[in-house]
């Protein structure tokens, strides 16, 4: 068993193309952190509470349109204890966001 928690998140590019992007942070398909506003540069520390998992679980960051979303990307993540690791998501068109997380 091993714990998971999301550091921060830092915009590289933005999805939307007006204003910030509305992020929402998913571990292991369960909504951690957001919807909060992010600018092109920001780095949102979050320090999300632990969650347990067991074996490998997933980090998926969401833009938020309303009551739609697009996916920036979902990322694997496996049980073996890693401090302030960084993760990039660019599944989406335009996004490119980094995500810092430790697994103990
Ligand atoms: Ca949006």
């Amino acid at each position: 068993m091993a714990t998971i928690k999301v550091n921060s998140v830092t915009c590289v590019q933005l999805q939307d193309s007006v204003g910030p992007d509305e992020l929402e942070v998913y571990i292991g398909g369960v909504e951690m952190a957001g919807p909060f506003g992010i600018r092109k540069g920001q780095t949102v520390n979050l320090n999300t509470a632990p969650k347990t998992f067991t074996g490998a679980t997933t980090i998926q960051l969401r833009e938020m349109d309303g009551n739609n979303y697009t996916s920036l990307g979902l990322r694997a993540i496996g049980d073996s204890p890693v401090n302030s690791v960084s993760v990039n998501f660019d599944l989406a068109k335009n996004a490119f966001y980094t995500v810092n997380y430790t697994v103990a």
